[in-house]
Order: C-alpha cells, then sequence, then structure tokens
C-alpha cells in the first residue's frame, strides 16, 4: 500500500501549487510530483525545510530539512541536506511542473517529512557550486514565495 503526502503551497506573492508525494514502499524512494503557478519565467529554488510552522509565513518554517549534517547541494549530490530538492522550471506562463524520485526523503520512519514544508524561493538555486557566501546554506535562492505543511493523505490501496 502506497503512503502518500500533500502539501498546498501559497504565499503573499500570488505563487500557488499541489505537491504531491508517493511512497510505493517504506524503504523505497519518494516520488514528487508538484505543479507552481504565478511564478517569474526561470529557475526556482525547491526544497524541504525543516518546520511545518507557517506561523510566520513561510519565514518560519527553519533552514533547509538536514537530518545528517551535510552542506546545501543538489539532489544529484553526496553532499546535500535531505531537503535539496533543486529547481522548478517556470515557462513564459508562469508554470513550472516537476517530478523528481528521490531517497532522502521518506513519508514514514525517523527521517520522515510529514508535518515539514516545501518552499519555493524567488532566485534559482545555485546547488551548492555558486560562489556566493549563501551557497553551501541555501543555494542563494533568495527570498521564500509559496510554502505548504506536508500533511498525510489517505492511502491508495
Ligand atoms: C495530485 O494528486 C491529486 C489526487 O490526489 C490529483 O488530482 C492532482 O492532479 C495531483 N497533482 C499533481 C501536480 O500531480
Ligand atoms: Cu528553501
Ligand atoms: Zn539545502
Amino acid at each position: 500500500m502506497a503512503l502518500r503526502a500533500v502539501a498546498v503551497l501559497c504565499g503573499s506573492s500570488g505563487v500557488s501549487g499541489i505537491v504531491n508525494f508517493t511512497q510505493e514502499d517504506p524503504s523505497g524512494p519518494t516520488t514528487v510530483v508538484a505543479k507552481i503557478y504565478g511564478l517569474q519565467p526561470g529557475l526556482h529554488g525547491f526544497h524541504i525545510h525543516a518546520l511545518g510552522d507557517t506561523t510566520n509565513g513561510c519565514l518560519s518554517t527553519g533552514g533547509h530539512f538536514n537530518p545528517h549534517c551535510k552542506q546545501h547541494g543538489g539532489p544529484e549530490d553526496e553532499d546535500r541536506h535531505a531537503g535539496d530538492l533543486g529547481n522548478v522550471e517556470a515557462g513564459e506562463d508562469g508554470c513550472a511542473d516537476f517530478t523528481i524520485t528521490d531517497s532522502q526523503i521518506p513519508l514514514t520512519g525517523v527521517n520522515s517529512i510529514i508535518g515539514r514544508a516545501v518552499v519555493v524561493h524567488a532566485d534559482s538555486d545555485d546547488l551548492g557550486r555558486g560562489n556566493h557566501e549563501l551557497s553551501k546554506t541555501t543555494g542563494n535562492a533568495g527570498g521564500r514565495l509559496a510554502c505548504g505543511v506536508i500533511g498525510i493523505q489517505a492511502s491508495l490501496t
């Protein structure tokens, strides 16, 4: 029975979206399928942040989810935060379709992302490869446009 979760993205910026998470097997990878609206065309950093706290908007969702105390990177990197999912790319219509299958964002167990938050940023994530002082912590992805808490969804049988 697949585990499922969902995050509904909203923010003060007019950016919105839906992020679906599916984990077929409790020890297997999680597939993320997102559709985001209202973005400027181009790349936007896309992460799991540590806290599901939106009392102060997206600012209170903490830093990137980082249970293994690593540096910021891209999803393909050995040295990365678990929450580092790279960038979504919006077209001229401001919409981004994004899919990734990743092994560091389970929906169950000690490193579960349930109750944490998805954040989409104003700027592109340099995946830790920029020369900016923030490259190794946030990818210098700029402000937080929209976010949503990752909640449990009914399982599919
Ligand atoms: C997310 O899943 C719902 C069904 O639970 C579906 O209606 C929606 O189209 C999905 N969204 C994306 C972006 O895949
Ligand atoms: Cu982020
Ligand atoms: Zn990171």
